[in-house]
């Protein structure tokens, strides 16, 4: 049976799960939802996955969720085509410390200043009836989208988004020096790497990449990591908001 994907082209969590994916070669049947139209809130989807989040997979009749669930999964299912967690107890726990702070800081915190650079000017079109409905029926981001609501979040809560990013990029440099690089545990490309990589394609997205500046060894991670073979069929054309945001692509060209 093959795995089935449900995710979005630029879905931060989706992006980890397609990289894992391509890594190892598999082949999946993909179905791309639309987050802003709220696909991922309808009847259908919610049965396979309560959160109304993505990404969800389908493996061997089982449903997996969870980005940071299912990377690890397909790791251990298929643990002879590129393995990506180093072997021994004490490292994998190093690696998954690492995973666990990932989820905390960049992947949650970037959520702030994608909401309110890129998505903001779609959710004031809104009535605000609509919006609050919209809001609603989020099972995990209710309270997340009342506190946006439709003037966005104040200048206080992306101040501490970008503090968490900014101390982020810092975490990852002493990751890197520690293990004398080039990824985040040395000479092994592990999930570690591959679940902080979106935040910082987004952070690049948003034209905020002078978080890292003053951190070559950052900028030479991103680099090396762009290389990779399973990079471009990650980011098919329409996973960046760039691509999708004709106003976000502007504030790019502005800066250039
Ligand atoms: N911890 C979950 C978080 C999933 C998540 O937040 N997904 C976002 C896209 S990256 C989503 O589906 N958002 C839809 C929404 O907010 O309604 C995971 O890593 O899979």
């Amino acid at each position: 049976m093959p795995i089935v994907l449900y995710n979005a082209p630029q879905s931060t969590c989706s992006q980890r799960v397609r990289f894992v994916l391509h890594a190892k070669g598999l082949t999946f049947e993909e179905h791309k939802l639309n987050l802003l139209e709220g696909d991922q809130l309808k009847p259908d989807y919610l049965r396979i996955n309560p959160n109304g989040v993505v990404p969800s997979m389908i493996h061997d009749g089982a449903v997996v969720i969870d980005s940071a669930v299912i990377i690890e999964y397909l790791d251990e299912a298929f643990p002879n085509i590129a393995p990506l967690r180093p072997r021994g107890l004490a490292e994998l726990a190093k690696m998954r410390t690492m995973m666990r702070y990932i989820d905390e800081m960049p992947a949650a915190s970037i959520r702030v200043p994608t909401f309110n650079i890129a998505f903001l000017p779609r959710f004031q079109k809104m009535s605000a009836a609509e919006f609050l409905a919209f809001a609603e029926s989020k099972p995990l981001r209710k309270e997340f989208m009342l506190a946006m609501g439709q003037k966005g979040f104040p200048q206080k809560d992306m101040d501490e988004a970008m503090g968490r990013l900014s101390r982020t990029v810092e975490r990852m440099d002493e990751w890197i020096s520690a293990s004398g690089g080039p990824w985040l545990m040395g000479g092994q490309l592990t999930l570690a790497d591959i679940s902080v990589m979106p935040s910082l394609i987004r952070l690049e997205d948003l034209n905020l990449e002078q978080l890292w500046k003053h951190k070559p060894s950052i900028a030479r991670w991103l680099a090396m990591i762009k290389l990779q073979a399973p990079f471009k069929p990650t980011y098919y054309p329409g996973s960046l908001l760039t691509e999708q945001f004709p106003h976000l692509a502007e504030l790019k060209k502005k800066s250039v």
